[in-house]
């Protein structure tokens, strides 16, 4: 069976169809006979942070987020505790130390509260490793099974930039929770009269930073160890030099559901934001990860009610005769866009709706992206400069500009 026809377990559990999945993330046709790293989609989002037991907490409050599985001290994990969360296709798993020697509180002492692995669900772990070695990646974790009474799941690991991973994950043999040494457990939480049943469907892209001058070798690494190829958007000297202050390309998996922008410093302007993540996050790392929803009102609507907060847009954006006649008619009227800062871009294959979250935690590094497509497969191209201006007025408040 070929790649694109298939749904990902996650995709099955969430009983999400492939016309959705098009939708929502813009999922397109590939051969992968020819693929020498194929990948179906991504397994997890793996966090290490300062305490999950409370992040737990807030992903299921603020992102209506439902726990699924759990391991910690009480089921023999007495390294960390471990959180296992779902959002449609999604799973966001969040690590918290126990022990003080754990590398997850490493992790979080280096980073902060960060993704330390971008897990992927993959067809054959083997084949992978095998071919990802040959092009010179480094492997972490040498294929191997992991077995309990619910099955096998076949893992592996590659390094990738900075201190994250990527796990492959081959589930298809395993049927428990999350992973042999995980308990099933659900949410205690009641979800806000009116809060729509999911905030977010599913994993649009993950975008990482990396160093000045480092880009090109990514998105290379992503080429040639993964199978990788580049989509249309960039960000090149050009423009970085007027206002951006970064330079960046994007890679995608075959069937477009892993999409993965990178990034880097632009020197030029004051201090970039990248330069400012890679400062506090303490080296390259995932920037933001983007969500996609299909009623990105409902989304921030319900996420602001819970305390979230977005980066502003002027109303000068909304009352700009050339954006007004670039997006024409979207489905709300832009007031209702105007009300909440949601940002609209159109090109060639569609629209789409975006708003940003500020900083999630201490440290001015990992934030979310909410996004909402109809047909355009972009990232927002014509929405940079509205967008940057809007993270700079944030780098002024917290004076790292
Ligand atoms: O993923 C993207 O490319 C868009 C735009 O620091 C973007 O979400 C790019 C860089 C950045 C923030 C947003
Ligand atoms: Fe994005």
């Amino acid at each position: 069976m070929s790649i694109q026809d298939t749904l990902t377990d996650q995709e099955r559990l969430a009983e999400l169809d492939l016309p959705q999945l098009r939708k929502l993330v813009g999922l397109v046709e590939y051969d992968d006979n020819a693929d020498p790293f194929p990948v179906t989609g991504w397994d997890a989002i793996v966090w290490a942070v300062g305490n999950a037991s409370q992040a737990a907490h807030y992903y299921q409050s603020a992102y209506g987020m439902e726990l699924e599985a759990y391991s910690g001290p009480e089921t023999g994990n007495r390294d960390h505790h471990s959180y296992v969360l779902r959002s449609g296709a999604i799973r966001f798993v969040f690590n918290g130390a126990v022990d003080p020697a754990s590398p997850v509180a490493d992790h979080q002492r280096a980073h902060g509260d960060g993704v330390t692995d971008i897990a992927l669900e993959v067809p054959d772990v083997d084949r992978c490793v095998a071919h990802a070695r040959a092009q010179g990646a480094r492997v972490l974790e040498e294929p191997h099974d992991v077995t309990d009474e619910h099955g096998t799941v076949r893992v592996a690991a590659i390094a990738a930039y900075g201190d994250t991973r990527h796990s492959l994950v081959d589930r298809s043999g395993y049927h428990g929770p999350y992973l042999p040494g995980y308990v099933a457990r659900t949410s205690t939480h009641v979800r806000r009269p009116g809060a729509p049943k999911r905030v977010f469907q599913a994993l649009d892209h993950v975008v990482g930073n990396v160093e000045l001058g480092r880009m090109d070798e990514w998105v290379d690494f992503y080429n040639r160890i993964m199978g990788f190829t580049n989509m249309a958007e960039f960000i090149g000297d050009d423009i970085a030099t007027e206002y951006s202050a970064l330079m960046s390309k994007v890679v995608a998996n075959g069937n477009h559901r892993v999409k993965f922008p990178l990034n880097e410093p632009a020197p030029g302007k004051k201090k970039s934001q990248i330069d400012e993540y890679l400062e506090f996050y303490g080296g390259a790392g995932a920037q933001h990860l983007a969500l996609a929803t299909n009623d990105i009102i409902a989304s921030v609507d319900a996420m602001r009610a819970e305390g979230v907060e977005f980066l502003d847009t002027p109303d000068s954006y909304y009352e700009d005769p050339a954006l007004r006649a670039r997006i024409g008619e979207v489905r709300v009227p832009i007031e209702e866009l105007q009300k909440r800062g949601i940002l609209v871009d159109r090109d060639e294959d569609g629209y789409l709706l975006q708003i940003f979250t500020k900083p999630l935690g201490d440290r001015p590094t990992l934030f979310f992206e909410m996004i909402e497509r109809h047909g355009s497969l972009g990232f927002g191209k014509g929405n940079f400069q509205a967008l940057f201006e809007a993270i700079e007025r944030e780098q002024e408040r917290r004076g790292n500009f």
